[in-house]
């Protein structure tokens, strides 16, 4: 049972919001603070209404009976670890009150000692990531292909997911330019499934033995641990120009998909074929891809830049506060499912070679379930930081392939959490806990739990009375089934450290990556190897990536060449022209516009008729309404969330004008810079400063009255793609919606490609 339901969270929000007017997400605690320090003895404060937990059950499947809201540290008083009472924990034991301190001191002693062992190693990738609780409830529509029961038609599998970058380390900015994980662990009825996924549907190398290698070319350099959390540097672009197979994700990093507006906006790809069994045991080859109910969307690449300094927790804060918000983050489970064939190709793909992709249109994506984020951790360590993902916690009905990325990914994800959690029992952490009852035979080792009884943990006994015991045979009974591997001929082979000939394309998906984007996308394109390839030092490794982008197109290579003040190379390759997939384009919609941030720029002296109802609309729709005015406190009633100073554009998805105030006592370029910007001098500059960017970002901005003198002060045109001005602020907002649900205002500038 998931512990912190929907409804419950609904709930406590209405009553949060009953006292707390129009609620903008980020409350810390559950309630709110005092002035004074609270000094009578009460048990600690419930969790907040939008935090989940894992399940209360043990370490090995026995239920406890604990109400779900019991999480930790349950006692009024402060004791020590082992539940002695203390009076002090603000003074060492000395002696004397300005002399040494005792080693007597086992409170100190304990204290510190714990204190000083709080690190773990970090991920060794995929170190920085955030997380949330949530369900999955299938569809009924993967029976024919996959036994495994979370896919049944109705049934609710709780979740643990993570997302998180590949390359930055745990304290590294979020809207860095890089590949993003999407790790689902599914608490099945059949034991744990994990889905561990990323937002690119292909990898850098078709072969695991190459792991080592590109992770050490894209993390900072070993000599001087820089640069963080990006590619844009030499030993990276080394790396994917010499292994040319990495050329097509390098391709999806550089697109706009390198950059996600939000974790709630990604798709996301198992990228290699797994093999699913049915209950008659027939086989099929599948790829998984998850779909975003808000559509996929990217940050510019300016945005994401600036973020990085003044908001670098952005795609964190993100999904707490659209969770906290009640804006539930949705993803459609799908699958493309292909004949297992002795070949294992489809449509001339290699369906075993990772850094392929099957085109949606040629192998449509079948929805099969819906995923839910509806909780958001209690606590960050327990939960996020010690989740343990593993492509081999695999249920009946979904095997593994012969992919050789996908192979050495079965050795490691075990192999880290090792060091990574300290031992061979991370299983037994309340966040990788199955739910159902297990008996792995499995014995002491650091960090046990379990206090395991019997003698015999082997198979055959007699002492324990023979148990566990081996499941049946049978696969059409969901009660009895166990995990099948499926029984796939491996045909006569010698023993080669070698690819398939077929590994050796590593040209053709890039260019129907590149030919599938819109001008505007391809813009972003020829930017980004632009913006990295100039931040690159040695000529030679431009110049050999250049090779590969004359393989790819001549007009991309020529405008990065361009850029690089260097000639475009000719091809070594025939370009193969590939059929276009619109699917791989990410200028679609209309899309929903849940959990956005709406700024609204209020001057206290001008018209503020109908901004409150304006608040509360935004609201209603599942939206954050910001209001951002010249002072801190409140407007006419209204909170004020964001001051000139303290605002910037790039927290906002929209921006409404509702007045044109005049420059502001600090308006000052000494106490804040951004007072520098240039606009009219009957405006305050970080209004106009504020405008501008949202319009270069391509954002949607309205306005109505003085507000449209305001966007004449920013030296905006009313007449611009994407600006909507009307007479009142319901007018405006109902234009702004429809423009909105595109994302971005895709023909606000012109593109040259
Ligand atoms: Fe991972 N990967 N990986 N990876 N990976 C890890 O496991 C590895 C690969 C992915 O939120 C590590 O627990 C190898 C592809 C995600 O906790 C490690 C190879 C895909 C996460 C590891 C790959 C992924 C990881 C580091 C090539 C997309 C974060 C810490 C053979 C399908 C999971 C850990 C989380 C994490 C190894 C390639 C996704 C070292 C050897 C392809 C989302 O075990």
């Amino acid at each position: 049972m998931h512990v912190n339901p929907k409804d419950a969270a609904r709930a406590a929000k209405d009553k949060l919001e009953g006292l707390l007017d129009v609620t903008v997400p980020g409350v810390p605690g559950p309630a709110p603070a005092t002035l004074e320090e609270p000094t009578t003895p009460k048990p600690p404060l419930p969790p907040k209404p939008d935090q989940g937990a894992p399940a209360t059950g043990t370490a090995t499947g026995a239920q406890t009976g604990a109400p779900p809201t019991a999480r930790a540290q349950q006692s009024a008083y402060l004791t020590n670890s082992t539940g002695t009472r203390l009076r002090d924990t603000d003074h060492s034991l000395k002696a004397g009150s300005r002399g040494p301190t005792l080693l007597q001191d086992h409170h100190l002693r304990e204290k510190i000692t714990h204190f000083d062992h709080e690190r773990i190693p970090e991920r060794v990738v995929h170190a920085r990531g955030a997380g949330a609780h949530g369900v999955f409830e299938g569809y009924g529509t993967a029976e024919s292909v996959s036994m495994a029961g979370l896919f049944a038609k109705g049934r609710r599998t709780p979740v643990f997911t993570r997302f998180s970058t590949v390359l930055g380390s745990r304290g590294s900015a979020d809207t860095v330019r890089d590949t993003r994980g999407f790790a689902v662990k599914f608490y099945t009825e059949e034991g744990n499934w994990d889905l561990v996924a990323n937002n690119i549907p292909v990898f850098f190398i078709q072969d695991g033995i190459k792991f080592p290698d590109v992770v050490h070319a894209g993390k900072p350099h070993p000599d001087r641990e820089i640069p963080q959390a990006q590619s844009a540097h030499d030993t990276f672009w080394d790396f994917v120009s010499l292994h040319t197979e990495a050329q097509h994700h390098t391709m999806w990093n550089m697109s706009d998909r390198g950059i996600p507006r939000s974790y709630r906006m990604m798709e996301g790809f198992g990228v290699h074929t797994f093999r699913c069994i049915n209950a008659e045991g027939a086989t099929s080859l599948v790829k998984f891809h998850w779909k975003p109910k808000l559509g996929v969307h990217s940050l510019t690449w300016e945005e994401a830049q600036m973020i990085n300094g003044i908001d670098p927790d952005f795609h964190r804060r993100d999904l707490y506060d659209a969770i906290e918000a009640g804006a539930h983050p949705e993803w459609e489970l799908g699958i493309q499912v292909f004949p297992d064939e002795p070949d294992q190709m489809f449509a001339g793909i290699d369906l075993l070679d990772p850094t392929k992709i099957v085109p949606e249109e040629i192998a449509p994506v079948q929805p099969i379930g819906k995923l839910t984020l509806n909780a958001n951790p209690t606590n960050f360590f327990a939960e996020t930081e010690q989740v343990a993902f593993h492509v081999g916690h695999l249920v009946p009905g979904i095997d593994v392939t012969d992919d050789p990325l996908l192979q050495t990914r079965l050795f490691s994800y075990v192999d880290t959490q090792l060091s990574r959690l300290g031992g061979p029992n991370y299983n037994q952490i309340p966040v990788n806990r199955p739910h159902v009852p297990t008996n792995d035979m499995f014995r002491d080792g650091f960090h046990q739990h379990a206090v395991h009884s019997g003698v015999a943990p082997y198979k055959p006994n007699s002492l324990d009375g023979g148990c566990p015991f081996a499941a049946g045979a049978d696969l059409s009974e969901e009660d009895t089934r166990a995990f099948v591997e499926a029984a796939v001929k491996v045909s006569e082979a010698t023993k080669v450290r070698e690819n398939p000939a077929s590994y050796d394309d590593h040209y053709s998906q890039v260019r129907q990556f590149w030919l599938s984007m819109t001008p505007v996308e391809q813009e972003h394109i020829i930017r980004a190897y632009t913006f990295e390839l100039g931040k690159c030092y040695e000529q030679a490794v431009k110049e050999r990536q250049l090779q590969s982008l004359a393989n790819i197109d001549p007009v991309l290579c020529q405008e990065v060449a361009t850029g690089l003040g260097l000639p475009a190379p000719e091809p070594t390759i025939e370009l193969q022209d590939l059929e276009p997939s619109p699917a791989l384009s990410q200028v679609k919609g209309p899309f929903p516009p849940d959990g956005r941030m709406i700024g609204i720029v209020v001057d206290p002296d001008g018209d503020l008729s109908g901004v409150d109802a304006l608040r509360r609309t935004i609201h209603g729709a599942g939206m954050v309404p910001l209001l951002i005015g010249p002072h801190g406190g409140t407007i006419e009633g209204m909170p004020v969330q964001r001051t000139f100073a303290t605002g910037r554009s790039v927290e906002v998805d929209v921006l409404l004008v509702a007045g044109a105030p005049k420059p502001a006592p600090d308006a000052l370029t000494n106490r804040d810079a951004k007072a520098g910007a240039a606009g009219s001098p009957a405006l305050d500059p970080r209004v106009a400063l504020m405008v501008q960017e949202c319009h270069r970002h391509a954002k949607v901005i309205g306005a109505w009255g003085e507000g449209v003198t305001a966007l004449a002060g920013a030296g905006i045109s009313a007449d611009d793609p994407g600006v909507v001005t009307g007479g009142s602020p319901a007018d405006v907002f109902t234009g702004v919606s429809e423009q909105m649900a595109f994302h971005r205002v895709w023909d606000r500038f012109p593109t040259a490609v």
